[in-house]
């Protein structure tokens, strides 16, 4: 069993609604260690990470809050670089700004393995805008593009082993903006929105992707943003989108990474605890956890009937 390291990322730089900065304790408070440790595995929980001071850069001003974004960038990708190398690591979000500094750490190091990074989206948004396509100015709207290695990030890290655009997946799409939708159009990015899940299940899109991964023998990053699932199950996010993915299909996503053994890192990000009701938005997402490291109803299940 790997030692699974939980790293607290408060940060609430990607977007404007305050909240996100509570992420990293709701999870505790919903007992994440402890659900791990049933589990069987060594928990280490680092506590919460502050960002790195940064000279705020003259940035195009409809960017917010660039200088605190490549702050947390800074030490995200260097705390990701080290726990990656020792464990299995949990990003305790925080908004999604937070993958542009964990997901590009854990491709630096699948770099130093030699090993191709793939990357596995979650999300009703495509979060693929540049700074200069998106209209909202907030950066957790950026990592894809960012992570992919789009040019535009002035001011940022460069990003030391970009992941190359076929080894992305999204899933869950229902909330695309027009620059994010031509670009994807143009890539080799894989993207399933809502109707194809409708249509096919979420079961086979994944499998299509994981079959790649194994065949390359990738590390695989998981970014599981509250708003992957649909409100009625997941009200505490500040960008909810009606129609996402219900708990069982969520559940089914992370059994089959988890049976899968491909998955090296994992995001939980966009929870803002002050819009939840009774913590139950935390407590879907550590039992999301907890599906994605193995916890399961029965081992073995019995045979299915013909
Ligand atoms: N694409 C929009 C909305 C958005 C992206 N990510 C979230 N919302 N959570 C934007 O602002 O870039
Ligand atoms: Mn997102
Ligand atoms: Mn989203």
């Amino acid at each position: 069993m790997p030692l699974v390291h939980l790293v607290g990322a408060p940060l609430d730089c990607g977007k404007r609604r305050a909240g996100c900065l509570m992420g990293p304790d709701a999870y505790r408070t919903a007992g994440l260690a402890r659900v791990l440790e049933d589990l069987g595995y060594e928990v280490t929980d680092h506590g919460n990470l502050h960002a790195a001071p940064v000279e705020v850069p003259d940035g195009p001003a409809h960017l917010h809050a660039l200088g605190d974004t490549i702050g947390w960038t800074t030490t995200l990708q260097k705390a990701a670089k080290e726990a990656i190398a020792t464990g299995f690591p949990i990003f305790l979000g925080g908004d999604h700004a937070l993958s542009l500094g964990t997901a590009t750490g854990v491709a630096a190091h699948a770099k130093t393995e030699g090993r191709p990074q793939f990357i596995l989206w979650l999300d009703a948004h495509a979060d693929f805008h540049t700074p200069a396509t998106t209209e909202s100015g907030n950066l957790h709207g950026t990592p894809l593009a960012y992570l992919t290695g789009q040019p535009g990030f002035d001011g940022f890290p460069p990003v030391p082993a970009p992941v190359p655009m076929a080894n992305v997946c999204l899933l869950g799409l229902r909330s695309v903006d027009a620059a994010e939708r031509a670009a994807l159009q143009q890539s080799e990015v894989r993207y399933h929105d809502m109707r194809q899940i409708d249509e096919l299940g979420i079961a086979a899109p994944l499998r299509a992707f994981l079959n790649d991964v194994a065949a390359a023998n990738g590390a695989l990053h998981v970014s599981l943003d509250v708003d992957f699932l649909d409100p009625a199950v997941a009200p505490a996010v500040g960008t909810t989108v009606p129609g996402g993915a219900t708990l069982r299909e969520a559940h089914l996503v992370m059994e089959i990474l988890h049976d899968s053994g491909l998955m090296t890192s994992l995001d939980l990000v966009e929870l803002n605890p002050f819009l939840d009701e009774r913590g139950r938005t935390a407590q879907v997402m550590v039992d999301l956890a907890a599906s994605g490291l193995g916890r399961r109803i029965f081992d073995r299940p019995t045979r299915a009937f013909t």
